[in-house]
Order: C-alpha cells, then sequence, then structure tokens
C-alpha cells in the first residue's frame, strides 16, 4: 500500500473510531466534550505514528531498503500457531493419562481452554491482536470424538470437521501432527521403535491416519496441510543397541508413507531431539537419523530450536539443510537450560532463525510453526507474544539494508560489523506499528487492555 492510501485509511479509521465512539458515548450519557478528547487524541497519536513512519520510510531508503516491498512480504508469510499453547497439551480425547513423551507443562494459571470452543474461542481472540493471515497446528488428540472413546488406531477426517469449517470460515490454513504420546502404547517411552510388532504397527496406523486427515485439511481449505510426525522413543540410560531401534524405525516410517499423496494437499515432516524427559541418554529420532531418512525419502525436516544443544542454533542449519531436503518445517522455541518450551522471545537467536527464513525463502520453502507451552500465565497472551516476536523479527530481516551483503561480497568485514550493529537501531518499530494499523490490529502494547478484558469476561469464569 502507498503511503498516502495508508494515510486514509488511518484517518478514515480514526473518523469511525471517534464517531462510534461518539454514538456510545451519546447512550450512556457522557459529556459531548470527552468524546472529542477522545477523538483529540486518537487523532493526534494516528498522526504522530504517521510521522514516525515517514520518517523511517525516509531513513531506509537512505539505506536502500523499500519499506513497502518489505511490509508486502511479511504479510505473505503465515506463522502456524500451535494449538496446544491453549490447553498445555491436554486434547479432547475421552481418557487422557499423563503427558508423558519427555513433555512438561509447568503453572496453573486460570483459564485452560477445556473444549475445542473455549480454545477455538481463545484462539479468535489471539489472531484478533496478530496482524495477517495465520494458520493452525493441531493435535490427533485434538479431534471431536463426540465423547466416545475413539483410540488413535481409529481417527478419522470426520472428527475434524468442525475444525476445517472453522478454518474455511476464517480464511486460514491447517497443519497437523499424529500424537505419539499420553497414551498407554506409548508409556513405556517406545513407539515407531518398539520392539513389540503388535505396538509398532498401532502406531503406523495412527501416523498413516494422520496424514490422510491432513490430506482431507489440505483438499478442504485448498492449501496443502504439513503433517508432522515427532515420537518421544529413547533410552533413559545407555543403550545396549543403538541400532536396531533405528532400522525398526526406519521401516516404520517407509510404511506410514508408503501411500503417496498429493502434495497440493499433504506435505510429510519428520522432527528430530536430542533428548528428552526420561530419555537423557539416547534418542532413536535423532538429528542424524532424520536428516538421513528426509534426504534419502525426500521429505520435509522439522527443525524445533530447543531440540539441539544448548548453545547450537537452529539457524546456521537452514542453508545447509535446504540444499537436499525439498523443505524445512520449524519449531519456534525456546529451550531455557533445556527443552523447556518456554515463550518466543525478541532474542538474538530468534532475530538469526528469522534472518536465515527471509535469506532462504526463495530457495525452498520453509513453513513457520510455533512449538512451546507455557501455563503460568495467560495462554491467549502467550500465543500473542510468541507469535508477535516471530513477526517483528522477519519484518526485521526484510528491512536488513543491501550495504551488508555488499561490505561482505567486497571483503569489507568492518563495515559489515558496523552496518550489521547500526541496523539494530533503525527505526523499524515505527515500520511495526504501521503494519500492525494496516492490519487493523493494536499498536504497541495496548493489546493487552483487550487481553485483559478477555480474561475478566471469559477465562476468569472457567472454574
Ligand atoms: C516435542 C516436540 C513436539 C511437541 C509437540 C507437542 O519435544 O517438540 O513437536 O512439542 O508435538
Ligand atoms: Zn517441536
Amino acid at each position: 500500500m502507498k503511503i498516502e492510501k495508508w494515510l486514509f485509511v488511518i484517518c478514515r479509521s480514526v473518523r469511525e473510531q471517534g464517531a462510534s465512539h461518539e454514538a456510545h458515548s451519546s447512550q450512556n450519557e457522557v459529556e459531548p466534550s470527552s468524546a472529542a478528547r477522545f477523538n483529540a487524541r486518537t487523532m493526534s497519536s494516528a498522526k504522530s505514528l504517521e510521522r514516525s513512519f515517514r520518517l523511517a520510510i525516509e531513513r531506509y531508503g537512505q539505506l536502500g531498503v523499500n519499506v513497502d516491498r518489505a511490509l508486502r512480504a511479511l504479510s505473505r508469510m503465515p506463522v502456524s500457531l500451535h494449538c496446544w499453547q491453549g490447553d498445555d497439551v491436554q486434547g479432547f480425547e475421552r481418557s487422557r493419562g499423563e503427558l508423558g513423551g519427555g513433555l512438561a507443562v509447568t503453572g496453573n494459571y486460570p483459564g485452560r481452554a477445556r473444549t475445542p470452543d473455549e480454545l477455538r474461542r481463545d484462539l479468535d481472540q489471539a489472531l484478533a491482536l496478530i496482524p495477517g493471515r495465520h494458520r493452525l497446528s493441531l493435535h490427533a488428540c485434538y479431534g471431536e470424538f463426540g465423547g466416545r472413546a475413539i483410540d488413535r488406531d481409529a481417527i478419522e477426517p470426520r472428527h475434524f470437521r468442525d475444525w476445517i469449517a472453522w478454518a474455511k470460515e476464517r480464511g486460514l490454513g491447517l497443519d497437523f501432527n499424529p500424537t505419539c504420546f499420553g497414551h498407554p502404547k506409548a508409556a513405556d517411552g517406545f513407539t515407531l521403535s518398539h520392539r513389540i510388532r503388535g505396538i509398532r504397527d498401532f502406531w503406523i496406523e495412527h501416523c498413516r491416519r494422520s496424514r490422510e486427515i491432513g490430506a482431507a485439511m489440505g483438499r478442504a481449505l485448498r492449501t496443502p496441510c504439513v503433517t508432522n510426525v515427532w515420537i518421544p522413543d529413547g533410552f533413559k540410560d545407555s543403550p545396549a543397541d543403538r541400532h536396531a531401534p533405528r532400522e525398526r524405525l526406519i521401516e516404520a516410517l517407509d510404511s506410514v508413507f508408503a501411500r503417496r499423496l498429493s502434495p497440493q494437499q499433504n506435505v510429510d515432516a519428520v522432527e528430530s531431539k536430542l533428548f528428552g524427559l526420561g530419555a537423557e541418554s539416547y534418542t532413536v529420532g535423532s538429528h542424524e537419523f532424520y536428516l538421513g531418512y528426509a534426504v534419502s525419502r525426500g521429505k520435509v525436516l522439522c527443525l524445533d530450536a530447543g531440540h539441539f544443544h544448548p548453545t547450537e542454533s537452529i539457524a546456521d542449519k537452514l542453508s545447509s539443510v535446504l540444499l537436499y531436503v525439498p523443505g524445512v518445517l520449524l519449531h519456534v522455541s525456546r529451550g531455557v537450560r533445556w527443552d523447556s518450551d518456554h515463550v518466543v522471545t525478541f532474542s538474538d537467536e530468534l532475530q538469526a532463525i528469522a534472518r536465515e527464513v527471509v535469506a532462504m525463502r526463495a530457495t525452498a520453502p520453509v513453513h513457520l510453526g510455533l512449538d512451546y507451552f507455557d501455563a503460568s500465565i495467560n495462554r491467549v497472551a502467550a500465543w500473542i507474544i510468541g507469535t508477535r516476536n516471530l513477526l517483528r523479527a522477519l519484518l526485521l530481516a526484510l528491512l536488513e539494508p543491501p550495504g551488508i551483503r555488499a561490505a561482505e561480497r567486497a571483503g569489507d568485514f568492518t563495515a559489515r560489523l558496523a552496518l550489521q550493529e547500526e541496523a539494530r537501531s533503525l527505526p523499524w518499530g515505527a515500520v511495526w506499528d504501521r503494519y500492525c494499523e494496516s492490519q487493523n490490529v493494536p499498536t504497541g502494547e495496548s493489546w493487552l487492555s483487550d487481553v485483559r478484558d478477555y480474561e475478566r469476561a471469559v477465562l476468569s469464569r472457567r472454574v
């Protein structure tokens, strides 16, 4: 959008807000002067926002950055929000044992979604405060089973009918995940690589059906569903045989993926891990295992930011693995000392990931997903904070001055470092505010008061 057009949108929205406030005030018999004050305040904040944006455009222009183009690119980068942040990875099966699988959610903030409708309502609230059009990643255990005990090897697309309808209404895409944990057949820590054939077969059937559900979602929504297989399999203590479980896993995965599905409907991804709680010594599906699997089978590789050594960054992996695999799915997360799945913050690590995503996006698809679960703060706010941070980091990367690359190409590493450091304090915040405004979501921290209202009106009543 050109700046003039944007100005027009702002002024119109200010006028509308003023008008509706005025109507609202007269209903409540508030002094007309308060409406006038409101109008003046909103108008002046819109003006200062516009002023800051103009200055930002000017400054970026001097550095050869096209701000409009960056904003257009950002609006085309959907983030897949993870349904499991809304209810502490519980899901809607009739009976659910321990979470297991080495996953742990800590905190007991009130207001956890207990039903699909509550979860959808919470997601609607979060999405209303996040700029852009996004996606939702569902786990198999979030099906709607009508109170019946449908085991994981019996799930069908119809159990996700309401999710699909909800997504369709909102123009959202869906992604999917088989749930290979929190189940008696996963209680000893093994699923697809289990030494007992019958247990392997059970999980193979679950994963096969998950892909079919993914394809049904992709078909209905006309956007491919990324179905991501993650299993917890591993040993607490040193194994005597590291090889056999991996051989079994290859065979099981080949059976899961045996049926060819249209890539327009379903895209398969596989997710590795270094270790989990209770599987500290050995993980069957390690990074090397899945990198080899994805390369040899043409699968998308899922890189979770919390699944490597604490000092190892997934940012540096993108440009390597994308030379060999057809695409990458990112699980953007934040580990604190271990794979603790903290809410994503605007860290150096996040900025480094976003930079590489932007740099590599023309080479191969990089699907963006979130993966964290924090029950110690408002869960809706947790979605918003993490998603807005990822978008902000992508914007910062899209606004990177071309002089940095030019300096590197010229072998001038002094200028490269100087420019990289200067770029940190360029006025990208004004560009972010403008993006939020143009997408009709609150700028700055003002989204928090909407979340507080929602907490008062909805979440605090869930007892
Ligand atoms: C676990 C993996 C996996 C899960 C979700 C719930 O360590 O990161 O992606 O977090 O499937
Ligand atoms: Zn993950």
